[in-house]
């Protein structure tokens, strides 16, 4: 079949590299069948943890009939990174392996994976088949503005716009003032980084009386590594006039290009020709049936190098069941708002920090800046959210700042349902960050 017969995003004509995307149905859980029993075969032979939980559990590579029977392979956790640090859980000999890559973590020592050739081939394809479903082609200017080096954002989308045939810029993270100058110098019309750097971006263009829908080319963003919403991609979208596109990924399946959303925005399509999703209930680890939230979870169908089983994610998601308009066949995630590990339980009651990014940005005046500290005070769990608000706002008189105060705070508890202390605070006070920006302080876990 022509390319151009399948169907695809809006008016978008499909890009060649796009064509597994719209794989039919059967033919792509064939392809997943025969790449997993490769995969547990593989890791059944070369990773002794592996091979030892699948003995504990009586189960053989051979047991792997049909998609389903991955329910009974072990899954696989950060912290068995940790303890098989550095190399425990490689499968294949040193030889073979041609880039590190790390994450840190916030505490011990950092998980490391292990690329082959092959990998790299495998994360480019998902990189580029992510940036095509944005948008993005052979003619574009990208400027990738995520970090290079052990993280996976800068080398994940540098490769996958290379091999796109676009011109990249590999700036990495930081120099903002540079940053701003060549992507206006050098008609850049794609950027990629995260989405709070992009809007210090935005922020610090605007101090320089840089307007990016009049003076930049951009018209494609590539966001991710950080949980964002919807509301914060209609702000940047409205405040810069370009495409938001969202775009999933982590380092032990990869980095950037496991999933992507395409332009009908129902979900993340995934790479699931690469790359198996599931989601489990989190309590019971039972497979729960598409449409229903939960972990997610993923299994690495065609990596060599450190491949995941069953790899739990922390993020919360959902698969969805119904097919999306574009046309692809691979299934879509819901954008991931939460992981299993950010959910703060104030007063009892358990709150995201997606949330209550949610309830202030459906407030007109309040800027896409905030921090959330969380504390105990005499036993009792407090929440304080500091936001920026527009220069405006704050110059108008103590009564109505009292009144939007109130708005944000009403608009915040509609959503959470426990109340917050709002501090309205100006324009460029509060942290900025060149890669992944933490907005919650827990005071609560020091004392
Ligand atoms: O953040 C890889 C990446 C780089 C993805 C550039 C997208 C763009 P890690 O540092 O290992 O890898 O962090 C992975 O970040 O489990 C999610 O919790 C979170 N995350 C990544 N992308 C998104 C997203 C990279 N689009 C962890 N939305 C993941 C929400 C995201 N959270």
């Amino acid at each position: 079949m022509a390319l151009t017969e399948y169907a695809h995003d809006l008016d978008t004509p499909v890009h060649p590299v796009s064509a597994p995307d719209y794989m039919p149905a059967e033919q792509l859980r064939a392809l997943q069948l025969h790449r997993l029993q490769g995969l547990v075969r593989r890791v059944y032979d070369h990773v002794p943890l592996t091979r030892r939980r699948m003995e504990e559990r009586g189960v053989r590579p051979e047991h792997i009939k049909t998609l389903k029977d991955i329910s009974l392979l072990p899954f696989m956790l950060k912290t068995d990174l940790r303890d098989e640090y550095p190399f425990g859980l490689f499968a294949s000999p040193m030889n073979d392996i041609v880039r590190f890559h790390c994450s840190s973590g916030t505490t011990g020592k950092p998980i490391v994976i292990g690329n082959t050739q092959n990998d790299i081939l495998v994360w480019q394809n998902g990189c580029m088949r992510a940036l095509a479903m944005c948008g993005v082609r052979s003619s574009d200017v990208m400027q990738v503005a995520y970090g290079y080096g052990l993280f996976t954002g800068g080398l994940g989308l540098h490769y996958g716009g290379e091999g796109l045939g676009c011109a990249v810029l590999p700036i990495s993270g930081g120099n903002t003032d540079r940053q701003l100058m060549l992507m206006k110098d050098m008609g850049v019309t794609v950027i990629a980084c995260t989405p709070s750097y992009f809007l210090h971006l935005i922020d610090e263009g605007m101090k320089k009386g840089i307007d990016f829908k009049r003076d930049m080319r951009l018209k494609h963003g590539v966001f991710g590594a950080e949980p964002w919403t919807e509301e914060m991609r209609a702000k940047i979208e409205s405040l810069t006039g370009i495409a938001a596109h969202d775009i999933y990924g982590l380092t032990e399946i990869c980095g950037p290009g496991v999933a992507n959303d395409c332009a009908h925005r129902h979900g993340l399509h995934v790479f699931e020709d690469h790359f198996y999703p599931e989601i489990v209930d989190p309590e019971t680890l039972e497979p729960l049936p598409d449409g229903e939230p939960g972990e997610l979870v993923f299994t690495t169908l065609t990596r060599t190098g450190t491949p995941m089983l069953r790899y739990r994610t922390r993020d919360i998601s959902r698969i969805s069941a119904e097919p999306c308009p574009c046309g692809r066949t691979i299934r879509a995630i819901e954008r991931i708002s939460a992981r299993t590990d950010d959910m703060l339980i104030i007063r009892g009651v358990n709150v995201f920090p997606s949330q209550i990014e949610a309830g202030l940005l459906s407030v007109e005046a309040v800027l896409p800046h905030y921090v959330i500290i969380v504390d105990k005070v005499g036993g009792l769990d407090t929440l304080e959210i500091k936001v920026e608000v527009t220069r405006e706002t704050l110059s108008d008189d103590i009564k109505s700042l009292e009144a939007l105060r109130a708005r944000v705070a009403h608009a915040v508890q509609r959503i959470i349902n426990i109340s917050a202390k709002i501090t309205l605070v100006e324009p460029h006070t509060l942290p900025r960050s060149e890669g992944k920006l933490r907005r919650v302080t827990d005071l609560r876990q020091k004392s």
